[in-house]
């Protein structure tokens, strides 16, 4: 059986726990036997754009790469799943765009209350920030943008990874992309 190829794109703040749900999902959907390739935030800064900064326009580029690169994925009936805060729905709208020209694209809000990433703060980035060392930190000193358009919106304050995981292995079950 041929299946369509598909961008599965996370949006949502950092420590909202994107990067965890991603790897669980990916690793669910290998599982069942399609070819899975992870992007996420970090690897794709390290090895797509290096040497980009956290200005709008740096981030824009960054996350049109990864779109670019998953829409590739997914024209060779691949599963892209990417994880980057993308904060712009502008620039979430093409990426989508794009994607949908190669492939299916399911966008999935991680929506944790910033409260709670804060609280979490796990590479002490918040606290850096609310001092102000580091200029523009998505949720305290730049913008993010929820989505109005979002597939699923899933909130790891409320649920369990497990629970956030399945969700999303669900959605993808029910839609046929399993
Ligand atoms: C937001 C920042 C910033 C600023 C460094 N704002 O929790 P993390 O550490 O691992 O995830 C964040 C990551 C965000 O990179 P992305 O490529 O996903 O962002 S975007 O989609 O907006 O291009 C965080 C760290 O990088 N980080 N500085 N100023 N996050």
């Amino acid at each position: 059986r041929v299946r369509r190829g598909l961008t599965l794109f996370f949006t949502g703040l950092s420590g909202s726990g994107k990067s965890t749900v991603a790897r669980g999902v990916a690793e669910a959907v290998r599982a069942a036997g399609r070819t899975v390739t992870l992007l996420d935030g970090d690897v794709v800064r390290r090895m797509l754009s290096s040497g980009l900064t956290f200005s709008r326009a740096d981030r824009d580029l960054n996350v049109r790469r990864i779109g670019y690169v998953a829409a590739e994925i997914a024209r060779h009936g691949g599963v892209a799943i990417c994880a980057p805060i993308a904060p712009y729905a502008a620039t979430r709208a093409e990426v989508r765009a794009m994607a949908e020209a190669t492939g299916d694209f399911l966008l999935v809000h991680v929506a944790t209350p910033i409260e709670v990433c804060e609280a979490r703060d796990r590479k002490g980035l918040y606290a850096q920030a609310r001092a102000g060392r580091i200029p523009e930190f998505t949720g305290v000193s730049d913008p993010y943008e929820a989505p109005e358009d979002a597939d699923l919106t899933i909130d790891t304050a409320a649920a369990t990874i497990e629970e956030s995981v399945a969700e999303v292995v669900t959605m993808l079950g029910e839609g046929g992309w399993l």
